[in-house]
């Protein structure tokens, strides 16, 4: 089966290049409508989705709980502001923190809000909690990091385009290599505040750390007074086979930062969540947000995280994860240098000397599978943590038909 690209795809991809401002090159598809794992084009062609949104659509599209949630509460209320309360904002809240165990969540719509939230929050818990000189707080990063689009936070990025042409940045970030405790211990000084972490790299390219490196972080953070602040935007609400992925490490950060499946592919939720002694550095008019705790967005999230915790995404994605991994690894392929990951967040990674993984990705999605290239040379494979085995087995016929020998 090749799906030919048909007039009406053409048509959308004039329209878009016309009108849409050229910073984006996605594959040449055009949905029009999804459900589960499926999505199909403006021309009938049917594709299995193995991107889920950058994981932001872990429940699969159009979760019915989710969609219910969604009518229930557009036929009820949808926007307050922070001016008033409103009647989902506190139960999402509470349900969040039971989840994840922490006293208190801040909400916001984006990852990078979410990311920002974190970085206000700890740099004001250096100045009034740790007592660290004024305008002196250092944040620790890492190398090949993915964090966001602010002008703060890719003034820390180590990708040169995600900056050029963006200066001048946030002083007050220091880079190490990612997984390198050496290099992190060797990095804090008095005035580092905070450690900020993916626990495992996506857009870096599905980079998993040394074993034993958050929890090495997590020990130089507590013997130093530094907040670990774990993003999990992409890895977190079950991506990699547990809820967060630095429970693989058994440990706990200061900070949690939640997004993407939050909103259950329906809205934008995120979240930084904490314990009082970061979160109460916040005072009325510190920090805000017009949409934050909405009540739609809250009553979309209570619905995505129930989903994910009642369905045991997690396990459904550490159990199907390691044996798609392991068909991934046994298909015989003259182009494949490594397969890794984590539960369903898994990198494919392309011989240098087979070319970039992008006409793999649009080799792949010719014949009804979608993934998308990140890093050049890696094709990322994060489909709905809903899928099942038999449609993993559609998946591995089409990834073995394209990369095959
Ligand atoms: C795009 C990438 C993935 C994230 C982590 C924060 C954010 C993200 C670990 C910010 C966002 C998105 C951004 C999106 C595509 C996607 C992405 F390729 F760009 F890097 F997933 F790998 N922390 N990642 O992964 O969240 O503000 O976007 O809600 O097109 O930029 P956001």
């Amino acid at each position: 089966m090749t799906y030919a690209t048909a007039s009406k795809t053409q048509a959308y991809l004039a329209e878009v290049d016309q009108f849409s401002a050229h910073n984006y090159h996605p594959l040449p598809v055009v949905l029009e409508r999804g459900e589960g794992v499926w999505v199909w084009d403006v021309d009938g062609n049917r594709y299995l989705d193995m991107l889920s949104a950058y994981s932001a659509l872990n429940q699969g599209h159009r979760h019915p709980a989710i969609l219910d949630a969604a009518r229930k509460q557009l036929d009820t209320l949808t926007l307050t502001s922070r001016a008033f309360h409103n009647d989902q904002m506190g139960p999402f809240l509470r349900e969040l923190c039971e989840a994840t165990g922490f006293e208190r969540a801040l909400p916001m719509n984006t990852g990078a809000e979410a990311v920002e939230t974190s970085i206000k929050m700890v740099r004001k818990w250096g100045y009034k909690v740790k007592g660290v000189e004024a305008d002196k707080a250092e944040i620790i990063v890492c190398e090949n990091n993915f964090h966001g689009r602010t002008t703060t936070i890719v003034g820390f990025s180590s990708e040169p385009q995600y900056k050029d042409g963006f200066g001048p940045f946030t002083p007050g970030f220091k880079e190490i290599p990612y997984g390198d405790a050496a290099a992190l211990k060797a990095a804090i000084t008095p005035n580092t505040v905070g450690f900020l972490v993916e626990s495992l790299q996506g857009e870096g390219g599905v980079v998993v750390p040394p074993a034993g490196f958050m929890a090495k972080a997590r020990k130089l953070c507590t013997e130093n007074r530094v907040a670990l602040i774990a993003d999990e935007i992409q890895t977190g609400l079950g991506r990699t086979g547990r809820l967060f992925c630095y429970e693989w490490d058994g440990i706990r950060p200061d900070i949690l930062i939640v997004g993407k499946a939050l909103g259950g592919g329906v809205y934008p939720v995120s979240a930084a969540i904490a314990d009082s002694e970061y979160m109460d550095v916040f005072h009325p008019g510190d920090h805000g947000s017009t949409f934050g705790g909405n009540p739609l967005g809250a009553a979309i999230a209570r619905a995505a995280l129930r989903v994910i915790l009642e369905e045991e995404l997690p396990a459904r994605a550490a159990r199907l994860g390691e044996w798609f991994m392991e068909r991934l690894r046994a298909i015989s392929s003259p182009h494949v240098q490594e397969v890794r990951g984590k539960g369903l967040m898994i990198g494919v990674v392309i011989k240098e000397s087979s070319g970039p993984a992008r006409p793999f990705c649009v080799a792949l999605e010719h014949k009804g599978l979608l993934a998308k290239e990140t890093h050049h040379q890696v094709i990322r494979f994060a489909p709905p943590l809903t899928i099942t085995e038999e449609e993993l087995e559609v998946a591995l016929e089409i990834v073995a038909d394209v990369l095959g020998a």
